[in-house]
């Protein structure tokens, strides 16, 4: 059986118990793949790792293979395939009596568990490895880890792909359509309220998702901001933030890297910006991406953006531009 190594940052939060079982049970890399799980945690929450193995292990999986815990992010990244990092402190979290709730502190915070990540990856990894951002502020976050990394064969991204469902399940309900019908859902820029989730360029079987709706009202007020604050409404409703739904994005994320992409679809993350539409370089950024046949991420160019959307792209570019500048001091 082939083997396969993934690392799970913050293996012991609620995103973490609902994404784990899924990426043992085969449904991710297939039934002939033995998975074996690099589990890492804080050192004061380690321990509680104890449960979750017994529990992978009380599942039965066929593809599950060793399972580890760690707390040195360096140990625990030797030869991965794969590192999903969902570890950081969520938003909302009260740290010395303050509840942190910008987005500047939570760059803060976060950013000295990137700058590790990143370097232990880069160095540890395995040169081709795969590794998707989960923990908020997610596409900075990456920026950070993929610059200490230094290792320009592995491939860095954010998650998007929980937006992109958010915005697939409003047009569903919208236009009386199944899920899998919608194609093509871009989410440009930040994973943040200024994401731009592009119904110009969504397709029900190559028609615009925005000229069957032909309703700009909706679309520009209603769905924008039922998408954009949907993690918040989510926060309000559950006192908690999206888990069984951000890891089932997660595992989409993997899943769409792992075979070649349908002509007229795309998947969603955040990479590297090349300059693809004008967007600066250097910034993680929300594209739409397919994987070729021989299993390589890239950009899918000359979509058309008009001049709404090219507003809206530049409000989340501005936005990154400065969490950058807010993080300049560690990249
Ligand atoms: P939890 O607080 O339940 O779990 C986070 C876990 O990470 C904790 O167990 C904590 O001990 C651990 N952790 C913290 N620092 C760590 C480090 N340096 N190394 C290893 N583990 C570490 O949060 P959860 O609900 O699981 O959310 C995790 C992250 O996902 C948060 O940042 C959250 O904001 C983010 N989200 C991102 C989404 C996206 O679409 N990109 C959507 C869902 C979610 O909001």
């Amino acid at each position: 059986m082939k083997e396969i190594n993934v690392l799970v940052t913050g293996a012991a939060g609620q995103i973490g118990y609902a994404l784990l079982p899924r990426l043992a049970s085969g449904e991710t890399f297939g039934s002939d793949v033995l998975v074996n799980l690099r589990l890492v945690e804080i050192p004061q929450v380690v321990e509680k790792l104890t449960g979750t193995i017994m529990e992978l292990e009380d599942c039965g999986f066929n593809t599950l293979g060793k399972v580890e815990a760690f707390s040195d992010i360096y140990e625990a990244s030797k030869d991965v395939d794969w590192a999903l990092l969902v570890g950081s402190i969520p938003r909302g979290i009260t740290i010395n009596g303050k509840k942190i709730e910008e987005r500047g502190d939570l760059l803060k915070i976060n950013g000295g568990i990137f700058t590790d990540q990143g370097k232990a990856i880069g160095e540890n990894g395995k040169k081709d490895a795969k590794i998707l951002v989960v923990g908020n502020p997610a596409n900075t976050n990456a920026l950070i880890g993929m610059i200490h990394a230094n290792n320009s064969n592995q491939t860095w991204m954010a998650m998007t792909a929980l937006d992109a469902n958010r915005a697939k399940a409003q047009v569903a309900i919208k236009l009386n359509v199944a899920i899998s019908e919608i194609n093509q859902m871009i989410i440009w820029g930040n994973h943040s309220p200024t994401m731009y989730p592009d119904l110009e360029n969504a397709n029900i079987n190559g028609k615009s998702v925005a000229s069957l709706i032909n309703d700009n009202d909706w679309i520009k007020n209603d769905f924008l901001e039922t998408v954009q604050q949907r993690g918040k409404a989510i926060i309000d409703a559950r006192g908690a933030s999206s888990a069984a739904s951000a890891a089932n994005a997660a595992i989409e994320t993997v899943k769409a890297t792992l075979s070649p992409t349908e002509d007229g679809d795309c998947f969603s993350a955040a990479v590297i910006s090349d300059g693809s539409y004008d967007i600066p370089k250097g910034i993680i950024y929300g594209f739409p991406l397919k994987t070729t046949t021989d299993g390589k991420i890239q950009i899918i160019q000359g979509l058309e953006i008009n001049s709404y959307a090219k507003e809206k792209l530049e409000i989340t570019t501005k936005e990154l531009l400065e969490e950058k500048e807010a993080i300049s001091e560690i990249i």
